[in-house]
């Protein structure tokens, strides 16, 4: 639900629901910011089992009801096909046969909206190949933010590989955040360039969900790895000074950003272990 009606949230029936673990922003984040952004209704199950005003029995309910969605005998609401893993986006009787459409995959969730809710660049332009190729890459830089903390086994406790987790996060942020700063920089610097970017946005001269997807990386990492962010920010002016402070302003997100809604980081992808980070 967009920040400026929250009364409106009981009266409307949003179209679109995310389903992401309560508790933290992790990977239903992007999502997020990307319906937030375009004031566009929504309901949102994990964050009202974690700031919602219901009192527990109904937590506990909204919790059962995202987990029913990866449980592990479930063949899939309607006609989709089972969930592999969170997030994911119901989408009320747009599915085959008119059931709801249920998908997952944040880059395909991001695909998806991006068109409906005006983020996606020029309409029906080349652009949305290149906000949906940004996106994607920043989400790989996700991947490997959350691998610095489990590098060795997903499902074992970041103590018990601390030691590989520490040489991942020097490999992590020596040369693959450099590596993907340089690259952004480089969009940007590009969009501003030869289009009306104006080092603000990373395809034409609008928020896309590209830009939303990337401002979300930068900001976890600034959370992670705050040292390691803070010595390298001279390097990227157009990604620090510019991009990143702009888009935190950006209407809709802003709002959301100093809602409730907005869940704090904790033990999801982006951590903050200090011995992981420079020295
Ligand atoms: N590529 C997927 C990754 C999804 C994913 O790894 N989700 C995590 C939470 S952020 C999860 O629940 N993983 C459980 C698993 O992979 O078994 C996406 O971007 O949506």
């Amino acid at each position: 639900m967009s920040a400026e009606q929250p009364s409106k949230r009981t009266r409307t029936s949003p179209t679109y629901t995310l389903i992401y673990h309560p508790g933290l922003p992790g990977r239903g984040e992007f999502t997020r910011l990307a319906l937030e952004a375009s004031g566009t209704p929504y309901t949102d199950l994990g964050g009202e089992a974690t700031w919602g005003s219901g009192d527990k029995k109904t937590k506990e309910a909204l919790t059962g009801q995202v987990y029913a969605t990866v449980a592990p005998d479930s063949l899939g609401e309607g006609n989709s096909p089972p969930v592999y893993a969170l997030p994911a986006l119901r989408v009320e009787n747009a599915g085959t046969g008119g059931g709801p459409l249920v998908i997952s995959q944040t880059g395909n969730m991001l695909a998806y909206l991006g068109a409906k809710i005006g983020l996606a660049g020029e309409e029906d332009g080349p652009d949305k190949w290149h906000v949906s190729e940004l996106a994607l890459t920043a989400l790989d830089w996700t991947n490997e933010a959350h691998d610095t903390h489990h590098p060795v086994n997903m499902m074992a406790y970041y103590e018990d590989q601390l030691e590989e987790s520490k040489k991942r996060s020097k490999d992590f942020r020596e040369a693959r955040c450099p590596k993907f700063l340089g690259y952004f920089e480089r969009v940007l610097k590009g969009n501003k360039e030869k289009r009306d970017g104006e080092g603000k946005y990373l395809v034409g001269g609008k928020l896309t969900y590209a830009d939303t997807t990337l401002w979300q990386v930068i900001d976890g990492l600034l959370y992670a790895f705050p040292k390691e962010l803070e010595a390298r920010k001279k390097d990227y002016p157009l990604i620090f000074e510019t991009f990143y402070p702009t888009i935190k302003e950006e209407k809709g997100i802003k709002e959301y950003l100093a809602s409730e809604r907005r869940i704090k980081y904790s033990n999801g992808i982006f951590r903050k272990y200090p011995e992981l980070d420079r020295q």
